[in-house]
């Protein structure tokens, strides 16, 4: 008998559940969401690459995080004319609910002539927002912000891709009392080596979530092949206490590019999730992620059966 290979996440049957069309201007793609709850709605702040090549965020709101949404009129953020370091725009977002500080955090990408950085902005509800600027300096991305103080300090995940030795860009964290100075990095997770699936770089997915066992962390992976990088999904479980310290790290990538909205469009072969919702009363996790980099898809899974995956790696 053949074994039948099992992906964790299910695809929504409505994906993709979001495109350029959708968008009430003329824009290139929308992708790569950031993905909260906001007063019971499911609130996306997506990355929209308008006809310049030049990517803000914009808000997508919907009853039931599937269908009927509505999207904001103007972009949440963009790029101010007077500044440079994010003149080629805002990308890739994460958003996570701050208790102590009463708001959301949104990490996102700066990007301009120095290369990409880490940006910080907080919003109580999604319709303004304050811009604190950028964090961590170029050349660095894939941000998240755990929602607590761990040992007294902000731990900010990313991803450094200079410095010496950087060849396989790996998870790094820093810590901050302020939010402002931010400690040099601490190396996380690395790229595996060889042929692995997440051999040429990785990086955080969604903001981590806190379980019993650990800091869940969904994370991306890439590997080049000849027909150019694949992008796939793996799990890790980090320490609560030390979150540098890796109890588990799962072999398989759990979901990978195989439905032809995530093989073609602007970069085929591309599964990137920047979101991810639970919802504690039934344990179901909602991935939001970015298709070949063109459209938003959804797919879900259940919180336990990651934990027993990741557990028994
Ligand atoms: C990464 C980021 C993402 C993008 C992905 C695939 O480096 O720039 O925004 O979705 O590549 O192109």
């Amino acid at each position: 008998m053949t074994a039948v290979r099992r992906e964790l996440f299910t695809r929504h049957p409505e994906n993709p559940l979001l495109t350029a069309e959708d968008w009430p201007t003329p824009v290139n793609v929308v992708f790569n969401p950031a993905a909260v709850v906001v007063g019971g709605e499911t609130v996306l702040l997506a990355r929209v690459e308008a006809l310049t090549g030049i990517s803000h965020l914009t808000v997508a709101r919907s009853a039931n995080g599937v269908d009927g949404w509505r999207i904001a009129a103007e972009p949440l953020l963009t790029p101010d004319a007077g500044i440079e370091s994010e003149k080629w725009g805002f990308e890739d977002a994460r958003a996570v609910w701050v208790d102590e500080l009463e708001c959301f955090a949104i990490t996102c990408t700066a990007y301009g002539p120095a290369g990409p950085a880490v940006y910080l902005a907080t919003t109580k509800d999604f319709l303004s927002i304050e811009r604190r600027g950028i964090v961590v300096n170029p050349e660095d991305k894939n941000a998240a912000l755990l929602p607590e103080r761990v040992d007294g300090k902000w731990i900010l995940f990313h991803r450094p891709t200079t410095g010496f030795g950087v060849m396989h860009p790996h998870i790094a964290l820093s810590r901050s009392n302020d939010l402002v100075s931010w400690s040099p990095p601490e190396v996380v997770l690395k790229p595996r080596d060889g042929a692995w699936w997440d051999s040429l770089r990785i990086g955080v997915g969604p903001p981590l979530l806190k379980t019993e066992h650990g800091w869940l962390l969904v994370y991306h992976g890439v590997k080049e092949t000849v027909g150019g990088a694949m992008y796939r999904v793996g799990l890790a479980l980090l320490d609560l206490e030390d979150p540098t310290r890796v109890l588990r790290r799962g072999p398989d990538w759990i979901f990978g590019p195989q439905a032809p909205y995530e093989r073609q469009g602007d970069v085929g072969n591309a599964i990137f999730p920047c979101g991810m919702v639970h919802d504690s009363s039934s344990g179901e996790l909602r991935l939001y992620y970015g298709a070949a980099d063109t459209s938003i898809c959804l797919a879900t899974a259940h919180l336990d059966e990651l934990l027993e995956t990741v557990l028994a790696a």
